[in-house]
C-alpha cells in the first residue's frame, strides 16, 4: 500500500483568492491591442467636449482588416476599440443615442465601425472587445438616474450585435469636477447586463471585477504584483483604491482582480500627425513588455487609428520591429536540454521536469510545509543568459512571496536576483552570466509553490534606458557601450561604473563619440583615460568642458585590464 501511494501524493490545495477559468484564459492572451478612434482623431483633442458635430467623424478610408492584420502580425490576441469615448459619440448606430455614426454623413450614415472591426477580428482569429465610457459629455441624461438605463441599453446593444465580446472596458475617468454633473452609477445593473450576454467577458475597471487598472498609463506594473485585491468599500473612479495599491495589488486581497497595463504607443491616446515622430521606440516597447507581461500583468497597448481609418505606417512598422525583437529574444529557451532536480517533490505527478515541458497545466510542487524548497538546473556545458522566466500555476492561486536566483560559476554559487512575486508570469532581468548551473530557491510562500514553467533567455537587444548596459554586462574589448536618451538633450557628462570584482575588466582608455540620430557620430574625445581607475575601480563621473547636444553617446574601450570588461552603469549626466 505504502509503495503504491509513494509518488502519487495529492495535488496541492488552492490558496487564497482564485481566478475563474475565463480570467486564466484572459491572462494567457498576454498582449492585446487597444484602438482609440473617434471625433478626437479629427480634432486633435484627448477628451472631446461632446458638442462636436457628428460630421467631425469622417474616416476617408476605414480599413479594420488592416488593423486586424497588423495586430495579428504583432502577436496581439485581441483588439479593444473605444466604441464610445467620453464625448459620447458612438462608433456604431446605437439606437439609444442621437450622437452616433448614423447621424454623420460618413458612408451616408450607414457606417458601423464595430461591425467592420468585429468581422475583421473573426477573420484574423482575434478576440473583440469594447471600451464604452460610463462618463458621457453628450447624453442629456448624464447626471440623472435615467442615464443608468440609457447606459444599460447601450451595453445591451453593443453586446448583442457583434458576436462574442471578450472584454468590456469601464473607464473610471470623469472630468466633471466638483461643480459638474454627478452620476451615481448602478454597477450591479451594468455588470448584470454584460454577464447576461457574455458570461465569460472580462470586465475592466479600477477594481474589476474581471481585471483592474494598473494605476498608471506609463506601462508599468509593480515589481511586486499580487493578482488579489481588496474591493469591498471601493468603487471605480473617484472611490478607487490608491494608485500604488492598484499597481501592486493586495497581498491577501479578497478577490482575484489581476492588473491590466494600458499604455499608448504614442504620447496621446488618439492619433495626431504631430506625434508621428514620437511613436515609442522598440527599446521602450520592450521595457513596457518586461514591466507588464514580465510582472504578472496583461499588456493592453494602444495603437490609435488615423484620420484615414488606418493604423499609421510609422506605428505598424514599429510594431513589426518590436515583434521581431521579442521573437529573437525569446526564440531559444536555454533551460531546454538541462537536467533539472528539486530539493523536494510532492510526487511523480509534480516532478521538476514539468517546468520544462511547455505545458502550462503541468507543474512542479514540493510537499506542503517543505521549507525553502529549491530547483536546480544543471547544463551539459556552461550557458550564457540574462532573463529568467517563471510561471506559477495560477488556478491554485498566487502563492510565492519571494525567491532567489543563484548561478554556479567557477564552482561557487553567486546570487544574481532576489525578487518577490511571480504570478502568471515573471521575467527577471539579471546580469548577463555564464553559468554551469542555476538554482532557484523559494524563500517564502503562503503555500507550497506550484511552478508551471522555468525558462532562460539571452536578450542582446534591450538596453535599460538610464543604464544603457544591463548591470554586470560582460563585453568583449572591441564592443562599444552606447546609451540613448528619449530625446536630444544637452548632455553635461557621463557616468561609468565598472562591475564590482576588482581590477580585472576595467576600461582604462577610451574613445568617446556623440550622435543625434545613432548613425552619424562626432568625436568628443579621440582618446582619454580614466585616471587611477585600475587601482581604484569606482564610479567615474566625467563632465564635458561644454555640454554636448546629442541623443546617443558611444564609448569605445581602447585599453582594458583583461580580455573582457564588465559594466554596472553607463549613463548620462544631464
Ligand atoms: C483614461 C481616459 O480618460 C483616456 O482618454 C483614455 O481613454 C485612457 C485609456 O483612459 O481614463
Amino acid at each position: 500500500m505504502g509503495v503504491l501511494l509513494a509518488g502519487c501524493s495529492s495535488a496541492p490545495k488552492p490558496y487564497g483568492a482564485l481566478p475563474t477559468d475565463a480570467q486564466v484564459q484572459w491572462q494567457m492572451m498576454e498582449t492585446n491591442m487597444f484602438v482609440h478612434f473617434g471625433p478626437n482623431t479629427f480634432t486633435g483633442a484627448e477628451w472631446g467636449t461632446g458638442k462636436e458635430i457628428e460630421d467631425t467623424f469622417y474616416p476617408t478610408d476605414l480599413d479594420c482588416r488592416q488593423w486586424a492584420a497588423t495586430a495579428r502580425a504583432a502577436g496581439f490576441k485581441g483588439i479593444i476599440i473605444t466604441a464610445k469615448h467620453h464625448d459620447g459619440f458612438c462608433l456604431w448606430p446605437n439606437p439609444v443615442s442621437s450622437h452616433t455614426v448614423a447621424q454623420s454623413s460618413w458612408m451616408n450614415g450607414q457606417g458601423d465601425v464595430l461591425r467592420e472591426l468585429s468581422d475583421a477580428c473573426r477573420e484574423y482569429g482575434l478576440k473583440f472587445g469594447v471600451y464604452i465610457s460610463p462618463w458621457d459629455r453628450n447624453d442629456p441624461h448624464y447626471g440623472t438616474p435615467e442615464y443608468n438605463e440609457v447606459y444599460r441599453k447601450t451595453l445591451e446593444h453593443a453586446h448583442t450585435s457583434y458576436g462574442d465580446v471578450f472584454e468590456q472596458w469601464f473607464d473610471g475617468a470623469c472630468g466633471e469636477g466638483p461643480t459638474g454633473k454627478k452620476q451615481v452609477y448602478d454597477w450591479p445593473l451594468f455588470h448584470g447586463e454584460v454577464r447576461k450576454h457574455h458570461p465569460n467577458a472580462i470586465m475592466f475597471s479600477d477594481i474589476g471585477p474581471g481585471c483592474r487598472w494598473v494605476g498608471n498609463e506609463s506601462g508599468r506594473a509593480g515589481r511586486t504584483n499580487w493578482s488579489a485585491l481588496n474591493v469591498t468599500g471601493f468603487t471605480p473612479g473617484a472611490g478607487a483604491p490608491p494608485q500604488d495599491t492598484l499597481n501592486s495589488g493586495n497581498v491577501h486581497g479578497e478577490a482575484w482582480v489581476p492588473a491590466e497595463t494600458d499604455v499608448s504607443i504614442r504620447p496621446g491616446w488618439f492619433y495626431r500627425d504631430s506625434e508621428n515622430d514620437k511613436v515609442k521606440s522598440v527599446n521602450k516597447l520592450l521595457q513596457i513588455y518586461y514591466e507588464s507581461v514580465g510582472r504578472n500583468s496583461l499588456l493592453l497597448l494602444n495603437v490609435p487609428a488615423d484620420t484615414r481609418g488606418h493604423i499609421h505606417e510609422v506605428d505598424s512598422v514599429r510594431l513589426m520591429a518590436y515583434r521581431a525583437a521579442l521573437d529573437s529574444i525569446f526564440s531559444a529557451d536555454l533551460a531546454q536540454g538541462a537536467s533539472i532536480s528539486a530539493s523536494d517533490t510532492r510526487g511523480r505527478k509534480f516532478a521538476a521536469s514539468n517546468m520544462l515541458d511547455g505545458d502550462y497545466c503541468s507543474y512542479w510542487a514540493p510537499h506542503d510545509g517543505a521549507s525553502t524548497p529549491s530547483i536546480t538546473l544543471t547544463f551539459p556545458e556552461p550557458r550564457t543568459f540574462n532573463r529568467v522566466v517563471l510561471q506559477e500555476y495560477i488556478p491554485l492561486g498566487q502563492r510565492v512571496k519571494s525567491f532567489t536566483v543563484e548561478v554556479a560559476t567557477d564552482g561557487s554559487w553567486q546570487t544574481i536576483a532576489h525578487e518577490t512575486t511571480i504570478g502568471y508570469k515573471r521575467i527577471v532581468l539579471t546580469p548577463t552570466v555564464t553559468a554551469s548551473a542555476v538554482r532557484i530557491t523559494f524563500d517564502d510562500a503562503f503555500a507550497c509553490p506550484a511552478i508551471s514553467s522555468l525558462q532562460l533567455y539571452q536578450d542582446n537587444i534591450y538596453r535599460d534606458e538610464n543604464q544603457a548596459v544591463a548591470r554586470f554586462d560582460t563585453k568583449s574589448v572591441a564592443e562599444p557601450l552606447v546609451f540613448s536618451l528619449e530625446n536630444i538633450a544637452d548632455i553635461a557628462g557621463f557616468r561609468y561604473t565598472p562591475a564590482p570584482g576588482g581590477q580585472e575588466g576595467v576600461i582604462i582608455t577610451y574613445r568617446l563619440e556623440s550622435s543625434l540620430d545613432g548613425t552619424a557620430w562626432t568625436t568628443v574625445h579621440a582618446e582619454k583615460m580614466f585616471d587611477n581607475i585600475v587601482n581604484n575601480p569606482v564610479e567615474q563621473d566625467v563632465t564635458f568642458d561644454v555640454p554636448v547636444r546629442a541623443r546617443h553617446i558611444r564609448l569605445t574601450p581602447l585599453r582594458v585590464s583583461g580580455d573582457t570588461y564588465a559594466v554596472s552603469d553607463f549613463s548620462a549626466i544631464l
